[in-house]
C-alpha cells in the first residue's frame, strides 16, 4: 500500500522467566520515519464507534496499540487496505493523503499515536467526496 505500512519494533523478553513480561523500545531518531511533535491516545471507546473518517494534507503518523486490539481501514488513491493492531510492539506507519477509519474496538484498548506536527485542524480533511478530489488534483484521475 502507498504511503503507509507496518513498522515492527523490538519486543524484549525473558527465556528463562516467562512471568517477566516484554519490553518495547522504540528509538524516534531510528525507528520513526519522521520527526516526533506530539503524541495522544484514544482510549474507553466504545465497540460500536467509529473515528477517523478524515484523511490529513500534510500529517505523518505512527499508531500502536498498546492495550486492545482495533481495525484501521486506510484508503489512498492507489487501494485500500484493513490493519488490525493487536500487538503493542508493532506500528502503523500513516502518511498524508490517507483517508483512515477506526473500528472494532475492544473493551479497555488504548491506541497510542505519534505525530509528526502540532495539532492543526487546517490539516484535516473530514469530508470523503474532498478527500477524492484534492487526491485526484495530486495524483490524476484513476
Ligand atoms: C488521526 C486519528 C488516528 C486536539 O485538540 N488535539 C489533538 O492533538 C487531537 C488529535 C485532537 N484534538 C481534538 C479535536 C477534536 O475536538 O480532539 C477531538 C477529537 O479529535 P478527532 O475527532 O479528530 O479524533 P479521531 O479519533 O477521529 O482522530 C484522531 C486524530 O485527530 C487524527 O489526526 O489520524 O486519531
Amino acid at each position: 500500500m502507498y504511503n503507509c505500512g507496518l513498522l515492527k519494533f523490538r519486543k524484549i523478553t525473558s527465556n528463562s522467566n516467562k512471568e517477566f513480561g516484554a519490553l518495547t523500545p522504540i528509538e524516534f531518531l531510528n525507528e520513526i520515519p519522521f520527526d516526533v511533535k506530539r503524541l495522544y491516545y484514544i482510549y474507553d471507546v466504545n465497540s460500536e464507534q467509529i473515528r477517523g473518517q478524515h484523511s490529513h494534507k500534510k500529517l505523518h503518523q505512527v499508531l500502536i496499540c498498546l492495550n486492545g486490539s482495533v481495525d484501521v481501514k486506510l484508503i489512498n488513491h492507489f487501494g485500500e487496505k484493513v490493519y488490525t493492531l493487536n500487538d503493542s510492539s508493532e506500528g502503523l506507519y500513516v502518511g498524508p493523503d490517507n483517508w483512515r477509519e477506526m473500528y472494532n474496538f475492544k473493551e479497555g484498548t488504548v491506541l497510542l499515536v505519534l505525530a509528526s506536527e502540532k495539532y492543526d485542524e487546517d490539516d484535516y480533511i473530514r469530508d470523503f467526496d474532498t478527500f477524492l478530489e484534492f487526491n485526484e488534483k495530486k495524483y490524476g484521475r484513476k
